[in-house]
């Protein structure tokens, strides 16, 4: 049964560049997209061969993004956006010297981010010579000497930053935490700051480890599926297949999301010939729930008030309730509390905060209660708000009431973001480290690592925005333009003493000149990675907590690229020339590294055999099995107010999204296909009512201003099927509505997905 509440699809194509897409996702669209990135991104080259005559495990972890892959299969022939990072990156372009001869940094600073990238590949260590005004070559020793200086002239190893993206391997990350411990601080901003950090941050407080709890086997054991805030046929687009089977036994797949996205709705599977060949795609999403943005608070309180309800009036009857009693007696704490909060809770307050009626949300806790087991799975829509910690652990409490944790098909699947963000954290990016996992780093290299926390994120900027830090180390990432608020954030990269960059491809960050400023090119993940004990392969950790290796095989985009242990390695013999550690010996065989990664995380227990086993391993976590590591030892339910939000007819709430065609602050191109936007990112997507409570129309010019005087100026208002008192508009442009200090308090993670603004017509 369909059930997709309100809104309707405006149509129009009288402005430039919108018009509705009325396919599935995925089909001949998705196959055409892959062959113009193909075609435009690398041609004829050798390397375009290499890809394409594979159509046998492609070796490489997809960098696209963290969902996993059931057979580790090529996901490059048959993923639009895999398709997209990989020739992104396999790119036959590049940036050489005559491009950073031609073009000065001033004049650089100018060109998009799209240019930026699209210019193609990093080839030569560069240095910005201030007398010229460009980029010069420098030699990688002299490079790595110019670092190792300016780290070990700075009066305190806490004025220096370490920021790393989710890109790096297991193996580079842990190398990078190490170099940074070594040398004396936790500074550690990394991009799950931005992403999932109230994940982090809220999931151990409810069921003591901050990970998902499902695996994909998972998937196929669920009785009922809950998608929010998430966009998988964007952002992961291996899920469809996930959710395609799903719907094709008959599972409830329900979706809160305030943008009707085509990806939650429909898929044509380019894998699936019957479907390519005849009209036919998949529905997914059995109920569709436009909540407003920032509502999800509201609407989960209210599925647990419709289930108490439900729960109170079975028991009434002689039933046996709707709640899992036996379960919660042993194994959790905290109901009381919480069903006292959920009573407390009037409806009209939900309905007010959530945009949904009351029916709308008891259906959607209707189809909760019927199925014996349930996943959640949840993206940015929940973790980018001011509550994003207070969203997840309601996630938590609304699936530990049916017992929905640990056991099979059920349990909690946050879509992590980068390909190995998880890992990375895994192996030691965190700047609150714990002591047990510091006791062993030290008694494994003979380092004294600093106790005291670091910086995250947002306290990284402000630290460099106030002087106290000095330096920044960048391994990948595009960190000043994703973070809010771009003019506090150059202007906290400006006042550097030194900045340095590791990337494939160069980006915005770079051109924010500090006194000295470094740009490193490394491997990319789909190249081969030679080192003096022979060829080397990385491992990542999945969404799901599986840990695989990934073997690139593409000849490197120059010669004299590094990988990214090695760059690690070379910045630490420059930095700590009077250490203990054998960096050489390291990076000379990763299998070293994946040694020293076991000794120092137990979890890791036999990684280079187990990692050699075809699909690598699952990593514990401990609340597959009901064993909870939270302190009391139970799982929590945890109470949260609600954060009144004003009416639709009041204020307007400002999301930002991604478009189909960018990777975060990579911008492939400027359609978003299943938007119907073509060639611009300068839009704003509205309901048309809320246009027109404001004397405005579907392809109007407006500026976007917040309370506190931030301007985005001259954006078209595309009338779309979006919730009441909701909007959207692309990140990174419309970042400069961001306050730095608009964040999560519990976890940091910036309010990017609830930006109250008004929209006046531009003059
Ligand atoms: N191709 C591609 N793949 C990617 C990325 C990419 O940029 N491009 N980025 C990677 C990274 S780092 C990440 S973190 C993930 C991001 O993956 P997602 O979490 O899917 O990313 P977003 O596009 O930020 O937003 C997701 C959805 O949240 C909805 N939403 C917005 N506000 C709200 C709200 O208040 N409530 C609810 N319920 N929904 C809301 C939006 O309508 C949108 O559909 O994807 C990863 N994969
Ligand atoms: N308004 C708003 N802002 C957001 C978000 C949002 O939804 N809304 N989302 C946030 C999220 S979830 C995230 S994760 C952050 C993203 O923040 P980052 O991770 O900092 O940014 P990316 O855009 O992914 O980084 C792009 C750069 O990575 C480099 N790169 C690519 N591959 C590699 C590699 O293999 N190795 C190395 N060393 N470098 C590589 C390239 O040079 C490229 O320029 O943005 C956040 N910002
Ligand atoms: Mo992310």
């Amino acid at each position: 049964m369909m059930d997709y509440s309100d809104t309707s699809e405006p149509k129009s194509a009288d402005v430039d560049g919108v018009d509705a897409y009325d396919g599935p996702a995925g089909g001949w669209g998705a196959l055409g997209a892959v062959a113009a990135a193909v075609r435009e991104q690398m041609g004829a080259s050798a390397n375009t061969r290499a890809l394409l005559q594979m159509n046998q495990p492609t070796g490489f972890d997809c960098p696209g993004c963290a969902w996993p892959d059931p057979q580790k299969t090529s996901s490059f022939e048959f993923c639009e956006n895999g398709a997209k990072a990989v020739t992104w990156e396999a790119t036959a372009k590049r940036v050489d010297l005559d491009f950073f001869a031609r073009h000065s940094a001033s004049e650089l600073f100018g060109w998009s981010d799209h240019a930026l990238e699209d210019a193609g590949r990093l080839t030569h260590p560069l240095r910005y010579d201030a007398d010229t005004d460009h980029f010069v070559p420098i030699a990688w020793d002299e490079a790595f000497e110019r670092i190792g200086a300016g780290l070990r002239a700075l009066e305190d190893p806490n004025q220096a930053e370490f920021y790393c993206s989710g890109r790096a391997s297991n193996e580079a990350a842990f190398l990078y935490q190490l170099m940074a411990r070594a040398f004396g601080t936790n500074n550690f901003p990394d991009c799950s700051n931005m992403c999932h950090e109230a994940t982090s941050v809220g999931l151990p407080k409810s069921i003591g480890i901050g990970k998902g709890t499902v695996t994909l086997e998972d998937f196929d054991l669920a009785d009922a599926i809950f998608c929010i805030g998430h966009n998988p046929g964007t952002n992961h687009p291996r899920m469809l297949s996930t959710l395609s089977a799903a719907a094709r036994r008959g599972l409830p797949i329900v979706v809160a999301n305030p943008m009707r996205e085509r990806g939650l709705e429909r898929f044509k599977s380019p894998q699936h010939p019957t479907e390519m060949l005849t009209p036919f795609s998949t529905q997914l999403a059995s109920a569709y729930h436009q909540v407003r943005v920032g509502g999800d608070g509201a609407m989960l309180k209210g599925m647990m008030k419709a289930l108490f309800e439900a729960d109170a009036a079975d028991l009434a009857n002689g039933g046996p309730g709707l709640l899992d009693r036996a379960f919660i007696a042993e194994h959790t704490i905290g109901l009381d509390a919480l069903a006292d909060d959920i009573a407390q809770t009037g409806w009209d307050e939900i309905v007010a905060g959530s945009g949904l009626s009351r029916e709308a949300i008891t259906s959607m806790a209707e189809t909760y209660w019927r199925a014996e087991r349930v996943i959640l799975c949840y993206g940015m829509g929940i973790t980018q708000h001011a509550n994003g910690t207070a969203n997840v652990q309601q996630l938590a409490n609304l699936l530990l009431l049916r017992g929905n944790m640990g056991k099979p098909g059920a349990g909690i699947c946050p879509l992590r973001g980068h390909s190995n963000v998880q890992g990375d954290r895994t192996v030691g990016i965190t700047e609150i480290p714990g002591e047990a996992m510091l006791a062993r780093l030290d008694a494994r290299f003979g380092i004294a690592s600093p106790r005291a926390h670091g910086h995250a994120a947002v306290e990284a900027l402000q630290a460099m925005r106030e002087g106290r830090s000095k330096a920044i180390i960048s391994l990948g990432g595009n960190l000043a333009v994703a973070m809010p608020d771009p003019e506090a954030c150059f202007d906290a990269f400006r006042k550097l003493d030194l900045s340095v960059s590791i990337l494939t491809k160069f980006n915005r960050t770079c051109l924010l000149l500090a006194k000295e400023t470094i740009v490193l090119p490394c491997l990319g993940r789909t190249e081969l990675d030679v080192q003096a004990g022979g060829d080397q392969w990385i491992t990542v950790e999945d969404s799901m907590s599986m840990v695989h290796a990934s073997r690139g095989m593409l000849k490197p985009a120059a010669p004299d690229l590094k990988s990214e242990p090695a760059i690690v390695a070379g910045i630490a013999k420059a930095t700590l020339p009077h250490g203990a550690i054998d960096w050489d010996a390291l990076v000379a065989d990763y299998d070293r590294i994946r040694d020293a990664i076991e000794a120092v995380f137990p979890d890791f227990r036999d990684f280079n055999q187990r990692v050699r086993k075809k699909g690598g391993f699952r990593l514990t976590v401990g609340a597959s099995e009901r064993q909870w590591g939270t302190a009391s030892g139970k799982a929590c339910f945890l109470v949260h107010p609600l954060t009144p939000i004003a009416s639709a007819e009041q204020a307007l709430i400002l999301t930002t999204i991604r478009s189909h065609d960018q990777y975060n602050t990579t911008i492939y191109g400027m359609n978003d296909r299943y938007r119907g936007i073509t060639g611009r990112r300068d839009v704003i997507f509205a309901h048309a009512d809320d246009l027109a409570a404001r004397g405005l129309a579907h392809g109007d010019r407006v500026d976007v201003r917040t309370g506190d005087g931030r301007v985005l100026e001259g954006y078209t208002v595309v009338a779309h099927a979006i919730a009441r008192g909701s909007l959207a508009a692309y990140y990174p442009e419309a970042n400069c509505l961001i306050a730095l200090d608009d964040h999560d308090r519990t976890s940091g993670t910036p309010a990017y997905k609830s930006v109250s603004v008004t929209l006046t017509p531009a003059v």
